[in-house]
Formats: structure tokens, C-alpha cells, sequence
């Protein structure tokens, strides 16, 4: 097992005391003859071992017999390892990966990955190790505990690249997270174009928190970041936050607004109407005006269309403007509108103020308001901001980070299970596990790898691994062995002294 050092904890592995599998310039990747999906899984992996290796391995389809010392992705074994399961065999002379779905093949090579020497990360061959390119010998079958293993970036308190946001998607990857939540909108900044709304990424995109200069995703950056992440079985989840939250598209379209007066700020603005504090609540949209309800509507039609993934998020959180009815009926109004447009919709737990629809998912942050969809029969993901908010000070003397709820250390954000979480919220109510990254005090991708590292693998090993098969000793040994490939990445992180690295 001392080998066998992965994060995410797989269901199953048995080690074997035969020799290990070396990588040679011999190795060939091996697909099934019908490519699909499943090349594109094998180049990947090529991808990623040719710049460290220098070695050609050449990715080939074929059915038949595996040439000797080839690494064969093949599609199949048992309907029981679901969408994103996988069964892994390293011999001496090959190494088999077999999955019912590609998505099952992309996660298997990173457990792959991560049997191999952390030296594979490395861009090129000056950095290639001394040792062998081996992993060891066994068997690894798994399958994930929960269908929603999230990552959420606040791209609106700070704006970040296209680039940057795929080296965001390349963390959840390794991870073998699913989901990309994009906090889009918010009080400081409107981060995506909407054609038929072009003040908001013109106007509402042009600052950032303390006064920067901000930005936002053209469609065609949307639609490379969307390529990028389902690229790696990853779905882009966009969120538009409303009611409240919304002041950088009232700066835009000032009749839309029925927000308290804004907080002072101390930095000029760009813009009238644009917002560059930290303060929240006091932002609304007008819940009784029909222009509210037409703008809604354009925007969630263009960000459904340009948004191959099933789900869009509708914020909901923190409204302080509004009364209790008027938030539910304009919570339930605009659930209809993403509805209309095709879409699953997901809110903030506040939403369970409003009669959600049955399909309707509640993300849990804070409060027991999330009973209120539990109630309704309703699923959640679970962030609970304690333990899961990756914008939280691991101790009191971190630099970034907030710290209204606690400080999370490694084993904080490590230890605890979704399903025992609180009363009356069962294995069944819960549909998964999401790491927010807010980024008031985070401007920097730098910044964010450190909020992330360790505890994102944390979250992601919280949501991927069965209760039973995972515990703080085991993750404390296993998390260690990672550092070495954040250095190789060129990640930065935090070097939590509860881990002996
Ligand atoms: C609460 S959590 C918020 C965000 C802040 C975050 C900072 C939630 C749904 N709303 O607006 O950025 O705290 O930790």
C-alpha cells in the first residue's frame, strides 16, 4: 500500500509483490479501435508523458492482442462501476485500464498518473529524473461516493484569465473532480458578455475589488473554457447571482435596481454606479418590476445556449432587501425562466424559501435554510463554509483568507462526512461536495493555489471516497506524497504543519 500513495483514496486496492511497470521509449498507448471519446482520453495521457519523458508513445486504436509493454485503455467491465469508474491492472509487461465510459478512463489515468513518478509533471525534459518511469504492481477498481465533486471560482471580486481558469480546471482534473462552478456576477463585476445586454461585460465588467481593472469572458473565452473542462469530464456550472449581488449589472442598467444605499468605498471608480468594497446584502434587483423579469431573461437564454452542461446557478444568497415573499416569488419566477431555457436550476440554500421545482438543487453553505429544500424533497450540494470554504485563513496567521466562519485547517476541511453533516440529511438528500473559492482578499492565481492546495484533494477525497475507506492518518501519509508534484506543476501551497511533508 505504501506505493499506492493516491488522492482521492480508491474503493479498492490490492498491491502486488510483482516487479513494476516501467514506461520505456518502446511504450505504446493502446485504444479501443472505435475511438471515440476514448482517444481523445488517450492522447491526454500522452500529452502529459511525452514533454517529461521524451519518449514518442505513440497513441494507436486496435482491438486485438496488446503489443508487449503497452499501456491499453479499453471500454468495458462491469456496469457497476458506473459513469466515472474504472478498473486499473498494472503488470510488469502492461498496464490495463478498462471503464464502461470515457469519463471513467480519464479519472483511472490520474490514479495512473499518480502511481507514477510526480517527475511525469515536469514541462520538459531537463527537469526528467534520474529513476525509472515505473509504477507499481496491483489492482485498483473504484468508483466515486458522490455524482457532484465541485470546485467554485469567484471570478467577479477578482477577475482571472482564461489561462488562469484553466489551471483551476487542471487542479479539479487531477483530482478527479467533475464540476466547475463560475461565480460569473456579482456587486464588484459582470464577467461574461450577454449580446443583447452589452453594457453589462462594457460597464459592469470594467472593475474589480480595491479598485482594479477587472474584465470578462468574450463568448468565444467561455466557450474555450467549456472545451477545456469537458475536455477533462469536467461540466461548467454558470452562476448568475440574484436578486442580490447584483450591483455591478445595476451599474449597467440602472432600471433594474432597487438596492439600499451603497456602503462607502474608497477607491475611484471607473464607472458611476460600480462598487470596488466588500460589503454584501445591500444590493437588489427590483423582485416587482416586469424589466427585471425580460433582463433575467435575456441573460439566462444566452448563458443556456452557450452552456452545454445541464445546469445553471441563480445565486440566491444573502438578499437583506428584500422581504421573505418577495424574495420566493422572485425566486420562483426566475426558476421558471432557467426551466424555459432548458436547464436544471441551482441556488444558494436561501432559495428553499421559495416552492422549488422537484428538479431543482440546493447548495448548502451556512445555515439550516437548506432544510428547507430537504424538506421539499429537494437535493443539495453541500459547501458547509467551515469546512469547505476555501477562502477561509487555515490559521490566524494567513496572509489571504477570511475568516467569518473559522479558521480551516487541512484535517478541518478533511474530516467529516457529507452524509452525518446535520439532522435529517441522509447519503440520499446529498447529491455532492463543492469547494467555493471567493476572492475578496485573493487577486492572484498564486494567491488561489494556496487557499486551494492541500485542501481542495481534501474536499475532493471527502466526495470521492466511501466513509468507511478513508481516514485522517490515511489522507495525512497519502497528501504528503503530493507535494512534489504541486512543486513540479509549479503550484503553490500551503505546507500545513498537521502533515509531515
Ligand atoms: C458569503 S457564501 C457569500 C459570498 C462571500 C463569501 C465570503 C455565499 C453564498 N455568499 O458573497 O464572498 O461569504 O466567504
Amino acid at each position: 500500500m505504501a506505493q499506492h500513495r493516491v488522492v482521492p483514496q480508491p474503493d479498492v486496492v490490492e498491491p502486488s509483490d510483482a516487479p513494476p511497470f516501467t514506461i520505456t521509449a518502446q511504450t505504446a498507448i493502446v485504444l479501443p479501435a472505435d475511438g471515440g471519446e476514448a482517444a481523445r482520453v488517450g492522447e491526454w495521457l500522452a500529452a502529459l508523458l511525452r514533454p517529461s519523458t521524451a519518449f514518442p508513445l505513440p497513441v494507436t486504436p486496435g482491438d486485438g492482442p496488446a503489443p508487449a509493454g503497452a499501456i491499453v485503455l479499453r471500454l468495458g467491465g462491469p456496469a457497476s462501476l458506473g459513469d466515472e469508474g474504472y478498473e486499473l491492472r498494472v503488470a510488469a509487461d502492461s498496464v490495463l485500464l478498462r471503464a464502461p465510459r470515457a469519463a471513467g478512463l480519464f479519472r483511472g489515468l490520474q490514479t495512473l498518473r499518480q502511481l507514477l513518478p510526480p517527475g511525469v509533471e515536469a514541462e520538459q525534459g531537463a527537469m526528467r529524473m534520474a529513476a525509472a518511469w515505473t509504477a507499481p504492481a496491483g489492482r485498483v477498481v473504484d468508483r466515486p461516493r458522490f455524482a457532484w465533486r465541485g470546485g467554485m471560482l469567484d471570478v467577479s471580486r477578482h477577475f482571472f484569465t482564461v489561462k488562469e481558469v484553466k489551471q483551476y480546471v487542471d487542479l479539479l482534473a487531477l483530482y478527479k473532480m467533475n464540476t466547475m462552478h463560475l461565480h460569473l456576477s456579482d456587486d464588484q463585476g459582470w464577467r461574461i458578455q450577454i449580446d443583447s445586454r452589452p453594457r453589462l461585460a462594457q460597464v459592469g465588467g470594467r472593475t474589480q475589488v480595491g479598485g482594479g481593472e477587472g474584465g470578462y469572458y468574450t463568448k468565444q473565452d467561455y466557450a474555450e473554457i467549456v472545451r477545456y473542462a469537458a475536455e477533462r469530464f469536467i461540466t461548467v456550472v454558470p452562476e448568475i447571482d440574484m436578486p442580490g449581488h447584483t450591483n455591478a449589472a445595476i451599474a449597467a442598467y440602472p432600471e433594474i435596481g432597487c438596492s439600499r444605499p451603497m456602503p462607502a468605498q474608497t477607491v475611484p471608480v471607473p464607472e458611476p454606479g460600480l462598487y470596488t468594497g466588500i460589503q454584501v446584502g445591500w444590493s437588489t434587483l427590483c423582485h416587482d418590476k416586469e424589466a427585471t423579469y425580460r433582463f433575467v431573461d435575456d441573460v439566462v437564454r444566452e448563458l443556456a445556449a452557450m452552456t452545454p452542461g445541464p445546469y445553471l446557478h441563480i445565486g440566491g444568497d444573502e438578499v437583506a432587501a428584500l422581504t421573505r415573499d418577495q424574495y420566493a416569488t422572485f425566486v420562483e419566477r426566475v426558476q421558471d425562466i432557467v426551466v424555459r431555457h432548458g436547464k436544471i436550476p441551482i441556488g444558494w440554500e436561501e432559495i428553499g424559501k421559495g416552492k422549488l421545482r422537484p428538479q431543482t438543487i440546493a447548495q448548502q453553505w451556512q445555515s439550516d435554510t437548506a432544510m428547507l429544500a430537504v424538506r421539499q424533497g429537494n437535493k443539495l450540494v453541500l459547501s458547509p463554509a467551515s469546512k469547505a470554504y476555501v477562502d477561509m485563513k487555515y490559521t490566524p496567521a494567513t496572509e489571504l483568507g477570511l475568516r467569518w466562519a473559522g479558521f480551516v485547517e487541512l484535517r478541518t476541511a478533511y474530516d467529516w462526512d457529507p452524509a452525518a453533516l446535520f439532522p435529517g440529511v441522509t447519503e440520499q438528500s446529498v447529491l455532492g461536495v463543492e469547494a467555493p473559492l471567493w476572492t475578496e482578499s485573493v487577486s492572484t492565481i498564486s494567491g488561489a493555489q494556496y487557499l486551494l492546495l492541500p485542501r481542495l484533494p481534501a474536499l475532493a477525497e471527502v466526495g470521492w471516497t466511501a466513509q468507511g475507506k478513508r481516514d485522517w492518518e490515511g489522507f495525512r501519509a497519502r497528501i504528503a506524497g503530493q507535494a512534489t508534484r504541486w512543486r513540479m506543476l509549479g503550484l503553490n501551497y500551503y505546507p500545513s504543519p498537521q502533515v509531515a511533508w
